[in-house]
């Protein structure tokens, strides 16, 4: 642990970082690598700003709904501005929503972070009753096209989960041939260590599942056809807890919640099919043949978020922060799999810290809860707001100045508490 943090200095960095990554309505991840509004990074950013700027906090809540294309559907990338230092860009995409897009979702987080932010504000009920029918038609549109005959949450495309390159993705991945997919320039590699990246052959077979989409005019039942589908812990659990959080909103605030205690019973099987007892955990899944990855990731750990959290997950948790004290390695770091640089292959990733330490301290887990808590602190402290951190040894990896990891940082790490003595 470091000995002393200047709390003030490091506040003052997150807000800059904010207000640097702001475009007035919603917040770039970071600039350069990702120029565009990603909907994960959307939500928990909210949460940041709620910390300094409340109005704000909704601002980038409903233009992330905005978006909202007429299926229900809520995408993963929304084009607001062209900007050439990302690709795929819209024209590759090809989305069909109000505003150019992607033709993919991200894991469904955002109504769990709008319930945080009405909290701290409730003086705003009306706003969120305006956001409440987009949520319903989105998480509508989650219970239609992306579950798995056992209730469980599927990923059609690595970008969808959120975590692009987990070695959960390499079997379903060997099978793709990327036929067709062409020449194309990468960007990412220009702004950040490949080594620190994912490799060709898997972006190969993202752009190729991008194209296929495209090609379907990402007709929902033919997305369901396209060779990637895979059961997610991460899509599974924030799903679960997000549809829970928007169930209580409804009742809370006199709205209609016709199905969704039906919904929330089918979801808490799904998640519980996630477990494997081969390795003690909660793991991905074929979505078709069944067959589990055998995955220890760091989504497994947000299974105290959905409220499904097992004692042997914990022991889990607890043995990996004995091994590497710098916060939640996104893969198993006993693993031949595990890269302690490459991406969602071994980095820590903050905020997935924080929606595992918040599930914890719902959970009544507060022990746990507050040891991951410290160590993001601290891992934060001393190694700044990159986009990951390597877990061996905290150093920063990826991207700088990002979003997320500030908004961690303001809403969460920084009211960690010590160990008594
Ligand atoms: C593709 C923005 C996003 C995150 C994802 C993360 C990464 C994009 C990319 O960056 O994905 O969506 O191009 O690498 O994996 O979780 O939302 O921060």
């Amino acid at each position: 642990m470091i000995s002393k943090i200047d709390n003030q200095a490091l506040d003052a960095e997150a807000e800059r970082i904010l207000r640097l990554n702001d475009k007035g309505t919603y917040t770039v991840p970071t600039h350069g690598l990702y120029p565009y509004q990603w909907n994960w990074d959307s939500a928990i950013t909210a949460l940041g700003w709620a910390e300094i700027d409340l109005d704000r906090a909704w601002t980038e809540i409903e233009t992330l709904m905005a978006s909202q294309w007429d299926s229900g559907m809520v995408p993963h990338i929304i084009f607001h501005v062209p900007d050439d230092s990302y690709f795929p860009g819209p024209d590759v995409w090809q989305g069909r929503g109000p505003v150019p897009s992607s033709g993919i979702t991200q894991p469904a987080v955002a109504a769990s972070m709008v319930r945080r932010i009405l909290a701290q504000d409730p003086g705003q009920a009306d706003r969120m009753r305006a956001l409440y029918p987009k949520f319903r038609a989105w998480h509508a549109w989650y219970m239609a096209w992306r579950r798995d005959t056992r209730g469980a949450i599927v990923t059609t495309h690595p970008w969808e989960s959120g975590r692009d390159n987990a070695p959960e993705w390499d079997r379903q991945f060997a099978a793709i041939n990327p036929v067709g997919v062409g020449e194309y320039q990468r960007r990412d590699t220009g702004h950040v260590d490949p080594s620190m990246r994912p490799t060709k052959f898997e972006y190969d077979r993202y752009i190729y599942l991008v194209q296929e989409g495209a090609k379907c005019d990402w007709n929902d039942a033919a997305v369901a056809d396209l060779p990637f589908r895979v059961s997610d812990p991460t899509m599974t659990f924030l799903f679960l807890r997000a549809h829970r959080d928007l169930f209580e909103m409804g009742g809370e605030l006199g709205l209609e919640t016709e199905g969704m205690a039906q919904d929330l019973t089918q979801l808490e099987a799904g998640a519980r099919s996630l477990w494997n007892d081969d390795i003690g955990s909660y793991d991905g899944r074929d979505a078709d043949s069944g067959e589990f990855r055998q995955c220890l990731s760091n989504a497994s750990y947000l299974c105290w978020f959905a409220g499904v959290g097992t004692a042997r997950q914990r022991a889990h948790l607890n043995a990996v922060l004995d091994r590497l004290p710098f916060g939640i390695p996104s893969h198993d770091p006993g693993s031949p799999n595990f890269d302690a640089k490459r991406y969602w292959r071994g980095p820590t990733w903050a905020f997935i810290n924080m929606l595992v330490g918040m599930g914890l301290a719902d959970a009544g887990e507060t022990a746990l809860a507050q040891r991951v808590q410290r160590v993001t602190r601290d891992l934060i402290a001393a190694n700044g707001f990159s986009e990951y951190f390597d877990p061996t040894d905290g150093s920063p990896a990826g991207g700088t100045s990002f979003s997320w990891t500030a908004a961690v940082w303001l809403a969460w790490a920084r009211h960690a508490v010590d160990d008594a003595v």
